[in-house]
């Protein structure tokens, strides 16, 4: 299996912290692309153009993390890291789902603030920065509230929290996220000590 990626792509990182965490690393080749520079082999292999895509040798393809992430947990037994779909919605299942997705809306909004703010100057939308700005705010908030930050098991919503607070203090270091969410901040500090995290920091 082919795993497209760029070094800075929280998105990407996601998938090869998986990779690893799950022992993978030997049957996924990690090709590093620019999302950003029509690379012909990423629109190959993925024509939405986005890292991460999975590419496998007989043609099919799959894009978008959390899909990704999913079927990467698939293939091995132990770490689980996607419980089966059961329990109740706080938990299990729907719970590593329903933090993932906080944590992808998050890490979403604070992409298109980096690519609004790579524009000249005078073609920035102050209304959709002012927009993500405001809607990042309320989804860290949200998570400092109630995604149980201090558990310890890993799974793929703790992952997918994990890159968050990294991907920001890279892109967003004028957001000073650390002050008002503790809780996150000592989650990402704590999950920056594993060598999958190591192996995949942003640069
Ligand atoms: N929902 C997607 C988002 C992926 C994404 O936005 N990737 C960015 C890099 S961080 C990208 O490839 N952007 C290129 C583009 O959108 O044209 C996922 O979870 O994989």
């Amino acid at each position: 299996m082919k795993l497209f990626i760029s070094p800075a792509s929280p998105f990407a990182r996601k998938c090869r912290i998986v990779v690893r965490e799950k022992g993978l690393l030997p049957h996924v080749q990690e090709i590093t692309a620019d999302p950003y520079a029509d690379d012909p082999g990423l629109l190959q292999a993925n024509p939405i153009a986005q890292v991460p895509a999975l590419q496998f040798d007989d043609g099919h393809w799959m894009s978008d993390s959390s899909l990704i992430c999913a079927f990467l947990d698939s293939l091995s037994g132990e770490p689980r890291l996607l419980p089966e779909p059961a329990g109740p919605v706080a938990h299990g299942h729907w719970g590593v789902r329903w933090r993932e997705t906080l944590a992808d809306a998050a890490l979403e909004m604070a992409v298109k603030l980096v690519l609004e703010n790579r524009r000249p100057e005078t073609e920035r939308s102050p209304l959709w920065l002012a927009r993500w700005t405001a809607g990042l705010h309320r989804t860290l908030d949200r998570i400092e509230a109630q995604a149980s930050l201090d558990s310890d098991t890993l799974d793929l919503g703790t992952i997918a929290l994990g890159v968050v607070g990294p991907y920001l203090d890279l892109r967003q270091p004028a957001l000073r996220w650390r002050e008002a969410h503790p809780g996150l901040a000592a989650l990402c500090d704590r999950l920056e000590l594993r060598p999958s995290f190591i192996d995949t920091r942003p640069g």
